[in-house]
């Protein structure tokens, strides 16, 4: 099973959005296995978005981030990074689908609420930087069986 990392952000705590959030995540059916209210630093900034570290609106992503704290949660799952990730739309809220959180919830396309992890190999790396071992747990519900079918797992 895949593990990925969402960040509810700043613009998604502020809009008290934290629990729709993470209804939707539940009732999808993917699994958490670890969940924090963390303060991001720059630094973390620089390391978690270190392919935007080199763009103009980089200063501005900074502030934005880390201006409330933020909630770090590390999701599991059969495909979980791209499941999650198209769950999440687009970058633009304005140009993310109905049904998506980004197209549900937001208009923007830095205030966008959540991030989620593009890669699998990424998804390795951001739940290591943002959870220490025993942050997370192994935990998947009694009812696996009915998320799944026969040989999915
Ligand atoms: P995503 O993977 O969809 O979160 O998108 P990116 O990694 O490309 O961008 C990360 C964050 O940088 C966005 F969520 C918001 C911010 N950003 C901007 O502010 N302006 C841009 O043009 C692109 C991204």
């Amino acid at each position: 099973m895949e593990r990925t990392l969402a960040i509810l952000k700043p613009s998604c705590i502020e809009r008290s959005l934290i629990g729709e959030i993470i209804n939707r995540i539940e009732k999808r059916g993917i699994i958490i296995q670890g969940m924090k209210m963390i303060r991001m630093t720059e630094e973390m900034c620089r390391a978690h978005y270190s392919h935007l570290v080199e763009k103009p609106f980089f200063p501005e992503l900074v502030k934005q981030m880390t201006c409330t704290p933020v909630i770090v949660i590390c999701l599991a799952g059969v495909e979980v990074v791209r499941v999650f990730r198209e769950m999440t739309g687009v970058t633009n809220g304005r140009n993310a689908l109905p049904g998506t959180l980004r197209g549900d919830f937001c208009v923007s396309g830095q205030m966008n609420i959540v991030h989620a992890s593009d890669s699998v190999e990424n998804a390795q790396a951001e739940v290591a930087r943002f959870f220490s071992p025993e942050e997370l747990f192994d935990y998947v519900p009694e009812n696996l069986n009915f998320l799944y079918g026969a040989g999915e797992i």
